[in-house]
């Protein structure tokens, strides 16, 4: 008798899963992967049931001869344990960057002689239904909040895109690149004060209010489903603070970052250049200790940022306050730098993990750009923020297509810079 391998990544059987199995037993003893809670997360789709679940979901399947769990999105380890005759699938992998995952099982059968076999996928309404089911179940608060903890726990490093609209919500939702024989996407959304502020064209001195970030929160909550955190600044005062975590917490946020400066909030990328004064270690850890005790679930995390490298005050100084704030409560700490090298944050991360194996490490490699993600990593870094790229790299292009209509006195010269009118208008998908 043939095998034939077809694996599933969902929470729920539909019509379509079970046309692939209907036509899987025609070619033989069918074996169903079950691609594990881990290769989930990395390719966007967060179970929502359990691992048990899914897996007896699979069980209950009587065409189906026995599961097995596929650890990676890749096809290739579990293949060549298996070497199954055929492996099936949707056709829906042959375009885009999920392509990629088609290539890898291609080339590992033909080490074998096994064959893939691609079935149409099934777009009919209730599919599409179900689909937009689980996405829309994805994004509810409760699901959504606790995902950071989840990623935490699950990946190597978060990779954190900054959002500050609906419009780069999707984005950092939604692009996916094949790159290295893997699929690449961003694991969260970092609601920078920065960008937040530039967008509506005011200083990022706390000035926008937190009633319009939060209106900001709740656009990017629209239209996405991955973890947002927060930047909070300062918290502001302490009675105020409060407040906020119990709404952070109940839109569904996953963190609050508030940094540990007082008075007048500059961002820290002006350094010294401009005035800034570091809050106390003794009050901000009262206002991690009163934020904690605001908290009303398990989920929702509190992060310490620590200004002291910034302002010049030494790694000492920051190591002081990193465990005075993990003590108070602090569910993480970001340690943030202006150097051009990372040397100083690779510095304090070293020492902070020499005593402290398991508080989440936040770092913001804006200024020390050269660093990679496995780098920082290596120095037991678990979140990457890349804080401001989306809005730099905005700003020159409108600037330059504005400047562009005022020299030619019309658009031609610029429409080869500019997106396609037809996918402007099909950018959004419709309900
Ligand atoms: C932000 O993105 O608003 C930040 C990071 O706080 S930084 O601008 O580097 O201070
Ligand atoms: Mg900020």
């Amino acid at each position: 008798m043939k095998t034939v391998y077809a694996c599933f990544c969902t929470d729920v059987i539909h019509e379509g899963h079970l046309n692939i199995i209907k036509q899987a037993v025609k070619y033989g003893t069918v074996i169903a992967g079950l691609l594990s809670d881990e290769a989930m997360v990395r390719y966007n789709r967060v179970p929502i049931i359990s691992f048990e679940e899914r897996k007896k979901m699979l069980e209950d399947l009587p065409e189906v001869s026995r599961v097995v769990v596929q650890h990676e999105v890749m096809y290739e380890k579990i293949l060549s344990e298996l070497k199954p005759d055929y492996v099936i699938h949707g056709d829906n992998w042959v375009d885009g960057p999920l392509h990629i995952i088609r290539d890898n099982v291609i080339a590992s059968l033909k080490e074998w002689g096994g064959q893939l076999i691609e079935v149409p996928y099934t777009y009919n309404e209730k599919v599409r239904n179900i689909d937009a089911m689980m996405k829309e179940k994805a994004a509810m608060p409760e699901y959504r909040r606790k995902r950071l903890r989840l990623l935490l726990n699950l990946c190597p490093i978060v990779k954190t895109l900054e959002v500050h609209s609906g419009l780069t919500g999707l984005i950092a939702e939604k692009t996916i690149v094949a790159n290295d024989g893997e699929i690449a996407q961003f694991d969260a959304m970092w609601l920078s004060s920065l960008c937040d502020s530039t967008a509506k064209g005011k200083p990022d001195i706390e000035l926008v209010d937190m009633s319009s970030r939060l209106r900001t929160v709740d656009d990017v909550l629209e239209v996405t489903t991955k973890p947002i955190i927060l930047d909070g600044d300062t918290g502001g005062l302490v009675e105020h603070f409060v407040y906020n975590v119990r709404t952070l917490e109940r839109m569904g946020v996953s963190a609050v970052i508030i940094e540990d400066k007082t008075g007048l909030k500059k961002n820290s990328l002006f350094g010294t250049d401009v005035e800034q004064t570091q809050d106390s270690i003794e009050r901000f850890c009262e206002k991690i200790r009163a934020g904690k005790r605001a908290q009303r679930t398990e989920d929702f995390m509190i992060i310490a940022r620590i200004e002291s490298l910034i302002l010049e005050k030494g790694i000492e100084d920051a190591l002081e306050r990193a465990a005075a704030y993990v003590d108070a409560g602090a569910d993480g700490i970001m340690i943030h730098s202006r150097k051009k090298e990372p040397d100083e944050v690779f510095e304090f991360c070293d020492r902070f993990r020499m005593l402290d194996k398991k508080t989440p490490l936040v770092a913001v490699p804006t200024s020390y750009n050269t660093v990679t993600e496995g780098e920082l990593q290596s120095h037991g870094v678990n979140i990457v923020i890349y804080a401001n790229q989306l809005t730099r790299s905005a700003f020159p292009a409108m600037q330059e297509t504005a400047g562009s209509i005022l020299k030619y006195h019309r658009t031609k010269e610029v429409e080869d810079r500019l997106m396609p009118i037809k996918d402007i208008i099909t950018l959004i998908d419709e309900l």
